[in-house]
């Protein structure tokens, strides 16, 4: 059985994967409209879907446990971006950001020794890491390749086997 604590903690991270996937949708739609941004939009459209997925999971995790999972509301997340570089430094931001809610979920899973939801949150922690290697490495390679058209080329190209790694 959660704690009541856990339960809202739990909660708040749903809303959080939730917004996570409406900011990566609203890239995709951004980048669907600039010209030469396929592998991008490809990109930001699954990331989105991928967040849902992390709601998901958490939503019947909280419901099993005795819980409510609460459907939130959620915020406008930015719109357009003055450049690739931009969108993707607003989404390793985010993620450092969604790192940060989950190691605080596992401090009040271990200060309530409720080590269920501590195990249940480990692939949540392998997760993150995971992705904030990815946005790292993206930014990395947008600061290299500046305003040279060739290389955002094939960034654009590669990004979705990147992704794989
Ligand atoms: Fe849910 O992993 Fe990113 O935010």
């Amino acid at each position: 059985m959660l704690s009541q604590k856990m339960k809202e903690a739990l909660n708040r991270q749903v809303w959080m994967e939730a917004q996570s996937s409406q900011a990566y949708l609203a890239m995709g739609s951004w980048a669907e409209i600039q010209p030469g941004l396929k592998g991008c939009t490809k990109f930001f459209f699954k990331h989105s879907d991928e967040e849902r997925m992390h709601m998901l999971k958490l939503i019947h995790y909280i419901n099993e446990r005795g819980g409510f999972a609460v459907i939130p509301s959620l915020e406008q997340p930015v719109l357009t971006f003055v450049s690739l570089k931009a969108a993707f430094d607003q989404l390793f931001k985010h993620e450092v950001k969604v790192s940060e809610s989950i190691n605080n979920l596992v401090e009040i899973a271990l200060a309530e020794k409720d080590y269920a939801t501590h195990n249940f949150l480990q692939w949540y922690v392998i997760e993150q890491m995971e992705e904030e290697r990815l946005a790292r490495e993206c930014n990395d390679k947008l600061e290299l390749i500046g305003d040279d058209k060739s290389g955002l080329y094939l960034f654009d190209r590669d990004i979705m086997t990147m992704d794989q790694q």
